[in-house]
């Protein structure tokens, strides 16, 4: 669809960046803060890149004031940040941390006073270790009354405070590598239990936006979830089935729950030929079915381009590169559904993600028209080697990205999509989960490397400059 002209972005449109508790705050074990699952997980051998954990990270529990103050002065519209659970229950449930929770606090009236809106994940994947030895965390359902107790103490301190709010922080994904792919905590590989997870999970994201709900908080909740748009490699209609299959595996799965309460016919119909289908029990379907999100968030990187793979020798799960190594990730598929391949019309970065800022705008049009829902782009940015030179980051790849990508934005809003906002990811350098530091995504560039004794002083790129620019102009002139 072309336009003779582009609407603008709405006045209140939130210009922002984004971040997580284990990825930047540093602080492991100071002030109270219980461990977490990853703080146990980043100790086994072989599982990071270099062994690199999140111990200092980059000590932004420490320099939250200097981070903000860099927001403020580039006139950053919003900031979303996770609030790590085990600074606040350090054991899951129980007594609350005072220490821990006013970190939070203060990191919120911060914001405030430099008038950035604060969007709140609820869980970016740090579950208490505690619980996990208690009870395997996200496998059983204790899980659901614990996360809502602690949302809800949240809610309560913030009621007054933060307007948007993230339940679960990209649940497709931390389910698939911790129970499926064993490269997240809890390094499992069982397809059934992946899924029984995965319901759990549903259930307790359905059940705090509910409690958020019933609480009437004013403002906005929903769960951001790591979107993929698949794409057939051409018209072999076998090829077309197979992003078919791929979309409603990868997409659909979760997104028809969240936003319809039910799984969808076909995933569903052979999960339970593959007798891997959830458990469901007394409660759940009305549970699902009664929970709205008032938007959804999602994290966009890269889409996907599909072919046919055939049940007997078809290509099952492939490596990722976790190294910046450029061709260095296998294919991966599932025999039966679909296997992925190269999309020959879009460029790699290094680790290999496929650059298609047209997939933002496609991303956006499906969600529009399956779901009627306005959409918050809590994610979307390029993790690349950066080279600090005399004080300067001349990261003009990255202006590329995320250009093309707001221009995307922009393309969708006069299609007719409701956006609220563009979190980029991210805003300071920070710990890439599996990539260490040299996968670099901020704006601020951050003295910090795989030996973990950086400065941590911070420095401007030139793509803190490019996107002071698109905010100040509120995307018209980019
Ligand atoms: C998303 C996560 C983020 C962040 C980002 C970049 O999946 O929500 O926490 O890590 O991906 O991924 P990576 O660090 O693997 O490059």
């Amino acid at each position: 669809m072309e336009h003779k002209k582009l609407d603008n972005f709405p006045k209140d449109f939130l210009w922002g960046s984004a971040s997580a508790a284990y990825q930047v705050e540093g602080a492991w074990n100071e002030d109270g803060k219980g461990e977490s699952v990853w703080d146990e997980f980043v100790r086994i051998p072989g599982k990071t890149f270099k062994g690199t954990n999140g111990d200092v990270a980059v000590d932004h529990y420490h320099r939250y004031k200097e981070d903000v103050k860099l927001m403020a002065e580039q006139g950053l519209k919003s900031y979303r940040f996770s609030i790590a659970w085990a600074r606040i229950f350090p054991k899951g449930r129980g007594e609350v941390n005072q220490a821990g929770l006013q970190f939070y606090i203060d990191l919120v009236d911060e914001l405030i006073a430099n008038n950035i809106e604060p969007v709140v994940t609820l869980y970016h994947w740090d579950l208490p270790q505690a619980l996990e030895e208690e009870y395997n965390g996200w496998e059983s359902r204790k899980v659901i009354d614990d996360f809502v107790n602690y949302a809800t103490m949240l809610f309560e301190t913030f009621r007054d405070k933060v307007k948007f709010w993230v339940s679960l922080n990209e649940q497709n994904i931390f389910t698939a590598h911790g129970w499926l792919m064993s490269i997240h905590p809890p390094g499992k590989k069982e397809p059934k239990l992946f899924y029984e997870v995965n319901h759990i999970a549903n259930l307790a994201n359905a059940a705090v936006i509910n409690k958020f709900h019933e609480l009437k908080m004013p403002g906005k909740i929903g769960p951001s979830f790591a979107y993929t748009p698949q794409y057939s490699l051409d018209s072999n209609p076998e090829d077309v089935l197979a992003a078919e299959n791929a979309e409603e595996m990868n997409a659909n799965f979760w997104m028809d729950v969240y936003l319809y309460g039910e799984y969808p016919i076909v995933a569903l119909k052979y999960l339970k030929e593959q007798g891997i289908a959830p458990t469901f029990e007394a409660g759940d379907a009305e549970l699902l079915k009664s929970a709205k999100p008032d938007f959804l968030g999602i994290n966009y990187y890269q889409s996907a381009t599909n072919a046919e793979n055939p049940l007997e020798g078809g290509v099952g799960a492939g490596e990722m590169n976790t190294t910046g190594k450029k061709g260095t990730s296998g294919e991966s598929g599932t025999p039966g559904l679909f296997k992925r391949v190269q999309n020959p019309y879009v460029e790699r970065t290094n680790w290999d993600w496929e650059i298609d800022p047209e997939g933002l705008r496609i991303a956006l049009r499906r969600i529009t028209s399956r779901y009627r829902i306005p959409v918050l782009i809590t994610e979307n940015g390029l993790g690349e080697y950066d080279k600090l030179e005399n004080g300067k980051i001349h990261d003009q790849y990255r202006i590329d990205y995320l250009s093309a990508h707001v221009s995307a934005i922009r393309q969708a809003i006069t299609d007719g999509c409701t956006v609220l906002g563009y979190c980029t990811w991210s805003y300071t350098d920070l710990l890439s989960w599996l990539n260490g530091y040299q996968k670099r995504y901020g704006f601020v560039y951050v003295d910090q490397d795989e030996n973990q004794d950086g400065s941590q002083t911070r420095y401007k790129k030139d793509s803190y400059f490019w996107y002071k620019g698109v905010i100040e102009a509120n995307g018209a002139n980019n």
